[in-house]
């Protein structure tokens, strides 16, 4: 048996999962990657236990010839240590199978891992991204073909909306054709790039997708999360409505970008629906993490309650859609959130 050589292995992996799962749970705050690699690292040990004495007396450190090699991750940014520290391990594994009969599956567990810190740390990426689009956008128009029958002028309605600084939409259609809606959609699509703003479409991930929205915005009864990321992809927004506490804490763990808090108050869009008020509003602001909107019959006349219980953005329907004085709602919109965050 190899001593010196199984020591200073047994020591660079248990080192190196170490440093990965420090990473893990104070970077990435992951509990399950933390938990594989703690257990990892003390079967690795518990494995070499009985040679723990003959390990430690063939150490010889002072004429170890390679003890000045550099530290090539020093001064290094975090994930480049990381990365450095997975290589190690893996390396030091592949020497404690050679040379002291370590099961190979370490090895492979280890190469399991990597994948799954680094799919993380990509979706992290993303929401973070997401949430930047996110972060200036507190006024989200939710459109409504009510009282603009005719398709031009509706058109023509959000354009003026667009136009008076609103940078995020909605389009809601739930009773025209899906020739029709991926028509509409798609004049949408031209007219929200040319503004700058984010298009967002209501229930159907698949126009969604046919149209390169930058999202889609789904009930509590329509395709589950998990299905419309696979078909919408990372890089898009996905939104989700909630009522309730238990909703929204399952949307944010289900990698919902932002929820809809609703409805505030009682609303005709939703006649059947008890509005949930502004107790949930304030749970929200207090319990979840990521962006909400409230929503429901808000208006210039409550929208400083809304802010009050805790909301630093809101959507709406016919407070936008219905304005005779669009430049006048946004203003006064905008003053009472931007004096709400202060
Ligand atoms: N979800 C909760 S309330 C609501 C939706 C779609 C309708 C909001 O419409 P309005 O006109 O702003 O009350
Ligand atoms: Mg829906």
């Amino acid at each position: 048996m190899y001593f010196r050589i199984i020591d200073a292995n047994l020591n660079r992996a248990t080192e190196g999962l170490r440093n990965v799962e420090e990473y893990t749970r104070f970077i990435l705050n992951n509990k399950a990657i933390s938990t594989q690699l703690k257990n990892l690292r003390h079967e690795i040990t518990m494995f070499f236990e009985k040679d723990y004495n003959k390990l430690v007396n063939s150490r010889d450190t002072k004429n170890d010839i390679g003890i000045n090699i550099q530290n090539i991750t020093k001064n290094s940014n975090n994930q480049n240590v990381l990365r450095a520290n997975i290589k190690r391990t893996q390396q030091a594994l592949r020497v404690l199978n050679e040379y002291g009969s370590l099961d190979d599956y370490y090895r492979y567990k280890m190469y399991e891992i990597e994948k799954e810190i680094m799919d993380l740390i990509n979706t992290e990426k993303k929401t973070n991204i997401k949430n930047a689009l996110l972060n200036n956008k507190n006024i989200y128009l939710i459109t409504s073909q009510n009282g603009f029958e005719d398709n031009n002028a509706f058109i023509d309605r959000i354009a003026q909306i667009l136009n008076s600084g609103v940078k995020l939409i909605q389009y809601r259609e739930k009773n025209k054709s899906a020739k029709e809606i991926i028509s509409i959609a798609s004049k949408l699509r031209q007219l929200c790039s040319m503004y700058d703003a984010l298009l967002i479409i209501n229930d159907r991930v698949d126009i969604a997708k046919i149209v390169d929205a930058d999202g889609v915005h789904l009930g509590q009864d329509d395709i589950d999360i998990n299905l419309a990321r696979k078909i919408i992809g990372e890089d898009k927004i996905i939104g989700i409505s909630t009522h309730k506490p238990d909703d929204a804490i399952i949307a944010q763990d289900m990698g919902a970008d932002y929820i809809g808090v609703g409805p505030v108050f009682k609303t005709p869009t939703k006649p059947s629906t008890i509005p949930v008020g502004l107790e949930y509003v304030k749970w929200v602001s207090q319990n979840i993490n990521i962006p909400f909107y409230a929503i429901g019959s808000i208006d210039e006349n409550n929208i400083k309650q809304v802010i009050d219980a805790g909301a630093t953005k809101i959507a709406a329907i016919r407070s936008l859609m219905n304005s005779n004085d669009i430049n006048n709602t946004i203003s006064i919109f905008n003053e009472a959130l931007n004096r709400g965050s202060n």
